[in-house]
């Protein structure tokens, strides 16, 4: 039996696959066969429904003491193009945001220079004033070891002060790629892969949900890719509590590494299929429009991903980065784009409640 057929006999009787099976996976051409494997797990899943939320980025700075070598964002002060937001024009933002019917506002940024541990309190108590329905996933792991260290506290009484504070859940950035060797290559100066595992686990464990991501497209090698899924899939089993995987394509522009190609529709769709096969304990996967185009986002739903992301409004990590991508879209377009693919959008808020589910449970 060729590799593929065995893995697809795994598939069909829905058991988990072995690193041997990633690696085969990685290593074959054949995305129409992937893909119908990872189609065949998401409508297991999640039938025929794509979800979307209604969402706003905050970035609340741009200032970052680390210089991760695939980051267009990041500025050094005084460096042009550098910001930072007030807590007026952050709360401003988040009442706008809930004006216009957002669930969730989504806030990663910069780790300041000179900004102090109640500052960042204060992004998320101003959130929550402006905006008290609102769901607010805020602060990437490596934002939260960061804040553990200079509040010079832990990582529970630290998510803890987030939580009274207004937080409701993590994003999943910061994992970057977890594989040591290759992970000091692109960022070795901000939390390493186990803190990176650590706050998501002890987050898990305080029945704070969270989200994960895998940065592709850099310097990584198929085994690398392989050995973070699983290390996701391990996490997820030991302590549960991510929402959703959301595959992150490296964007070159203006980066240490602008000398690599951007990677093309072909790796993104094949990296998306693999990863809901690998995934089998994480129930959403994510092709995130303003990272992949609206058109591979598109297709993505019928190779493994579920989700859509939302209407963004203002994104800054992605096109400091030479994402070609509008700012935002709005619901209609959000809901058109996906019945094209013959799916059925549902909104719903940050942790996958759908109106459906609400009203059963009421
Ligand atoms: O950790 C930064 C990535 C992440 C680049 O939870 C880049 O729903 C590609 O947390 N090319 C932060 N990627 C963003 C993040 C996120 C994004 C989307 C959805 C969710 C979610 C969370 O952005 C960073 C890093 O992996 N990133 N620069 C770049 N040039
Ligand atoms: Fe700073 Fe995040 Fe950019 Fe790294 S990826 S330099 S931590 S803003």
């Amino acid at each position: 039996m060729s590799r593929l057929k065995e893995i697809e006999v795994k598939v069909g009787r829905s058991e988990r696959l072995s690193f041997e099976d990633g690696m085969a996976l990685f290593e074959s051409n054949d995305l129409l066969r992937i893909g119908r494997m990872a189609n065949i797990v998401r409508e297991r899943l999640h039938g025929n429904v794509t979800y979307y939320n209604i969402n706003r980025h905050i970035n609340p700075t741009n200032y970052c003491v680390y210089n991760c070598a695939f980051c267009a964002f990041k500025k050094n002060p005084g460096e042009e193009g550098g910001y930072e937001f007030t807590l007026d024009q952050i709360a401003e933002r988040a009442a706008g945001a809930a004006a216009q019917g957002a669930t969730e506002l989504h806030i990663v940024g910069g780790l300041h220079h000179k900004w102090k541990y109640p500052k960042y309190l204060e992004i998320i108590r101003v959130c929550r004033q402006a905006a008290p329905a609102i769901h607010i996933k805020a602060y990437t792991g490596v934002e939260i070891d960061f804040l553990s260290r200079i509040s010079h506290q832990s990582i529970q009484k630290t998510l803890k002060d987030l939580v009274e504070a207004g937080l409701g859940s993590l994003p999943g950035g910061g994992a970057e790629i977890l594989p040591e060797e290759t992970r000091k290559l692109i960022c070795d100066k901000k939390s390493d892969a186990q803190k990176w595992l650590e706050v998501h686990r002890i987050a898990h464990r305080m029945g704070i949900k969270s989200n994960c991501t895998m940065l592709y497209g850099h310097v990584e090698s198929n085994e690398d890719k392989v050995r973070h899924l699983i290390q996701l899939r391990e996490l997820e089993n030991e302590a549960p509590g991510f929402n959703c995987f959301i595959p992150l394509a490296f964007h070159p522009d203006h980066t240490q590494l602008s000398h690599i190609r951007k990677s093309d529709g072909f790796t993104d769709l094949k990296t998306l299929a693999i990863s809901r096969l690998m995934l089998d304990n994480i129930l959403n996967v994510k092709a995130y429009w303003i990272m992949l185009g609206l058109k591979i986002a598109q297709v993505a739903q019928h190779y493994g991903a579920n989700d859509i992301d939302g209407t963004v409004v203002e994104e800054k990590i992605y096109h400091m980065a030479g994402a070609d991508t509008p700012q935002e879209v709005s619901v209609a377009h959000l809901r058109d784009l996906i019945r094209e693919t013959g799916r059925d959008p549902l909104e719903r808020d940050t942790l996958y409640q759908t109106a459906l589910a609400s009203l059963i449970s009421r």
